[in-house]
């Protein structure tokens, strides 16, 4: 681990110093304005955060250190006879800053492996939950169960300098990427499989693990694996896991507290649990149609249905996104080859053609397109991962890359606690009445 322990941080400085200099010389610089209704109304498109790791268009979607995912898929490192990217090879891009050779993801694989053991006091505590309990739940309880692990808050307590941060949190996070899936997959096997676990093997890479301790050897479903926690790794810093992730983090709070505030955002259904919302939709779509096999205009019918009852389309829609979502094509593509006659994801390609057109004649909608979410479900399903609930817990396997790598950079450049200026209504018609002159 080391050697790229060692590049990333060299990286890392030269960023921390560019960026020191870009402040003295810029700092008081104006960037972005503000308006009111930005301040309500989620903060959309006020430029408050910087991350390194990927980058957002709004036309044309995620770029990861510049690499769109077409690219990614072309370029990144394989495994022996796959065509899918392996997922240590996006971490290594997102950390370090430069697309790595084999050698490199070899090494990272074989890192996480050994280090993938989780104590039993985790499982436990997982164990401590009903069965019912959602997976998301207890993904969450068993992060916050291994935070005990903390490299970082022991060395703490010990009275580090601040310039040895960085290296705790680094250790801290290549062992909780290393983790999350030997977890993730206990999860499900308690869950849904009568609590027949399956041990690791440190053969496989940490997609190709991750799928056979789920219980799943075909290879087809281990590729699908590694494009999975490929494309739902990183998405820039301000939606609601990565930003949660920072904020927290933004506290010297450890690698595990942070991530587990960006889990527990992610669980809410406006944002990764629409995966599992999605199929819902879709079943409970085919069950008040009477058929599985829906017509386009049955379909339109049934989203105008949707959106009379005051519901939202799941898998529909971005804050950001003006297009359809990269990451969807990616998935598209990947059932284009491997499972096109899957009746699921005809649906899925068909809600694809009725969906937009009705969302943008609303005239509120800002974005009619699918996102990442809308496509995933039904792969998992052709494969026989048919538990929907599970599936934002492999998004979040997934955001643990993007997230990570991120917090390792902001802590070589010592990014301070995060503290916006809040007000109160009081205060904002006070100035609008111009009875104050500042909102300060
Ligand atoms: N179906 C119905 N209504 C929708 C909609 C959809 N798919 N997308 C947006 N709208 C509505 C909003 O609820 C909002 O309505 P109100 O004005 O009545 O509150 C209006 O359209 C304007 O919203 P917007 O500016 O277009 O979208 P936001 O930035 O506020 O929200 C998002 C973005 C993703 C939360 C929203 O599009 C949505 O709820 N989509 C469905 C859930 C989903 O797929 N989430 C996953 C996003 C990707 C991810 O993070 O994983």
């Amino acid at each position: 681990m080391g050697v790229i322990k060692d590049e990333f941080y060299t990286e890392a400085v030269k960023l921390s110093n560019e960026i020191k200099a870009l402040l003295k010389e810029h700092g008081e610089t104006v960037i972005d304005q503000v308006q009111l209704a930005q301040v309500y109304q989620g903060m959309r498109g006020i430029i408050g955060l910087v991350t390194e790791t990927s980058l957002l268009d709004a036309q044309e979607g995620i770029r990861f250190r510049g690499y769109s995912i077409p690219q990614l898929v072309e370029l990144l490192p394989k495994a022996e006879n796959g065509s899918q990217p392996l997922p240590e090879g996006l971490f290594f891009l997102m950390l370090v800053g430069r697309l790595p050779s084999e050698a490199d993801v070899d090494h990272l694989t074989s890192v996480l492996a050994r280090r993938s053991h989780v104590p039993n006091y985790v499982f436990d505590a997982i164990e401590s939950l009903p069965v019912t309990a959602h997976p998301m739940t207890q993904l969450s309880i068993g992060v916050m169960a291994l935070q005990t692990e903390s490299l970082f808050a022991k060395a703490y307590n010990t009275g580090i300098s601040k310039s040895e941060y960085w290296a705790y949190i680094y250790e801290d996070c290549i062992n909780l990427i290393a983790r999350l899936p030997r977890i993730a997959a206990y999860i499900y096997r308690r869950k849904y499989r009568g609590g027949e676990h399956i041990q690791p093997n440190g053969m496989l890479d940490w997609a190709s693990n991750f799928a056979h301790m789920l219980g799943f050897e075909d290879p087809t479903f281990h590729e699908l694996m590694r494009l999975y926690l490929t494309i739902h790794a990183d998405h820039e810093g301000g939606n609601v896991s990565a930003h949660a992730t920072h904020l927290v983090s933004s506290a010297l709070s450890d690698p595990y507290l942070s991530f587990t505030a960006g889990v527990n955002g992610l669980a809410g259904p406006l944002h990764g649990l629409a995966n599992q919302e999605v199929v819902r939709w879709i079943e409970s779509m085919y069950e008040a149609l009477e058929t599985n096999d829906p017509s386009k205009e049955q379909i339109a019918a049934y989203v105008q249905k949707t959106l009379t009852e005051g519901k939202v389309v799941p898998g529909y829609g971005h804050a950001v996104l003006r297009q359809t979502d990269p990451r969807f094509i990616a998935q598209m593509e990947f059932a284009k080859r491997y499972c096109p006659d899957d009746n699921m994801i005809q649906t899925v390609w068909k809600v694809y053609e009725a969906v937009p057109p009705i969302l943008s004649s609303t005239g509120k909608i800002k974005n009619p397109w699918p996102n990442v979410d809308a496509h995933s479900g039904a792969l998992l399903k052709h494969y026989g991962l048919v538990e929907e609930d599970f599936y934002t817990v492999m998004f979040a396997v997934s955001r643990a890359l993007g997230v990570l790598a991120s917090m390792c950079i902001e802590r070589v450049c010592g990014f301070p606690i995060e503290r916006p200026k809040s007000v109160t209504t009081e205060l904002v018609k006070r100035y609008l009445n111009k009875e104050v002159t500042t909102l300060e």
